[in-house]
């Protein structure tokens, strides 16, 4: 499909949804719908299909038409005081590269929520996955701070991540350095966060964060160690309410001083052996974490090193015994 036509598509599919959510769990007929979008009811069908590939749960009925079975519009109960401007999108590429387009003319506290990202990033141009029933946001923040403190802000989002799911359902979330959320050893969100700066004061951070909610387990490729909310607790839960607590717990701690000290409490790498990959490759046991974001690795010759920026592997007792990587030496000359 070119360009033209498939964003045609999408416009389409976004707006069927658009019509299901507003009958709000009712029926809607296909030649409603058809005759809405100036589209033929097989097209119309068509486009319910691609919606159910994508994960929508859409039932049909030959008598009554269409119907769509969550999820919930997450929008109803965020309050207002939260952000200063709440942009709810159906369907986009991804919410960091639509708040990074808006921007320099966005009010710091700017969220952009999307139901379902189309090419969701992860660190170094990664995919993520982003079927519906996640919470796939962007929070623009304009802070009056030097570039070398954005780190505490994605910080900050780790921690009420991680606090929100504790507190809200008991789960036993941890962070995986540098800010992965962890529940029982598994990948529950990840965050992706994007700055830009002068040399010495930044214009804006965007914070990507992206929370596998209602999803199935299945909906993510065994060999991600990935979990979701529902998958953990077997049930779905209000999105709005998680959203809403994790915007409450970032404000509270961006106010409080404490963000470095909670994101060490809550660190699940510290004490760990982990094999950490980026300007190298290295083993070794993690000794402490910085106020910069900087992990402190004690090499196995002993040495310690200080690694800023990386992906990191927690290792499993079989494969503790293994010593630091070859190209460890490289790594340190970075550090
Ligand atoms: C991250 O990258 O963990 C950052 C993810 C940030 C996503 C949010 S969603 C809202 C905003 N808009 C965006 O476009 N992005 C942000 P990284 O540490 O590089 O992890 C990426 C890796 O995680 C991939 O290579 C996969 O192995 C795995 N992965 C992809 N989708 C996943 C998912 N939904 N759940 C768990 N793991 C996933």
């Amino acid at each position: 499909m070119r360009m033209k036509e498939r964003r045609r598509a999408e416009e389409i599919s976004c707006s069927i949804i658009r019509m299901l959510r507003a009958a709000s769990g009712g029926w809607v007929s296909g030649k409603a719908i058809g005759d809405a979008l100036g589209i033929s009811r097989a097209a119309v069908w068509k486009h319910i299909q691609h919606l159910r590939s994508m994960g929508y749960r859409i039932e049909a009925s030959t008598r009554l038409g269409y119907r769509l079975l969550g999820p919930e519009p997450v929008h109803l109960h965020i309050p207002k005081h939260l952000c200063s401007r709440l942009i709810m999108l159906e369907s986009v590429g991804s919410t960091n590269d639509f708040a990074r387009e808006i921007a320099s003319e966005s009010e710091s506290w700017t969220v952009v929520i999307a139901e379902v990202q189309t090419a969701g990033r992860g660190r170094l141009g990664r995919e993520w996955l982003s079927p519906p029933g996640g919470i796939w946001m962007s929070i623009i923040l304009k802070p009056m701070a030097a570039p070398s403190e954005a780190f505490r802000y994605t910080m900050a989002a780790s921690v009420a991540v991680c606090r929100s799911l504790r507190d809200l359902y008991d789960l036993n979330a941890r962070i995986k350095w540098p800010n992965d959320v962890l529940v029982n050893g598994r990948k529950i969100c990840g965050i992706l966060t994007e700055i830009s700066a002068e040399l010495d004061i930044i214009n804006h951070i965007i914070i990507g964060i992206g929370i596998n909610a209602n999803m199935s387990a299945s909906s993510l490729p065994e060999e991600w160690n990935a979990t979701t909310i529902s998958a953990e607790l077997q049930r779905e839960i209000a999105r709005g309410e998680l959203i809403t607590r994790v915007l409450e717990e970032m404000r509270a701690l961006l106010e409080s001083g404490e963000v470095y000290q909670e994101w060490v409490r809550l660190s699940d790498t510290i004490n760990r052996r982990v094999r950490v990959q980026g300007f190298g490759d290295v083993t070794g046991l993690a000794v402490s974490l910085e106020p910069d974001g900087a992990l402190i690795l004690r090499r196995d010759d002993g040495n310690l090193i200080r690694i800023l920026a990386g992906d990191c592997i927690h290792l499993r007792s079989a494969e503790q015994s293994t010593g630091a990587g070859p190209q460890a030496e490289e790594v340190s000359r970075y550090a």
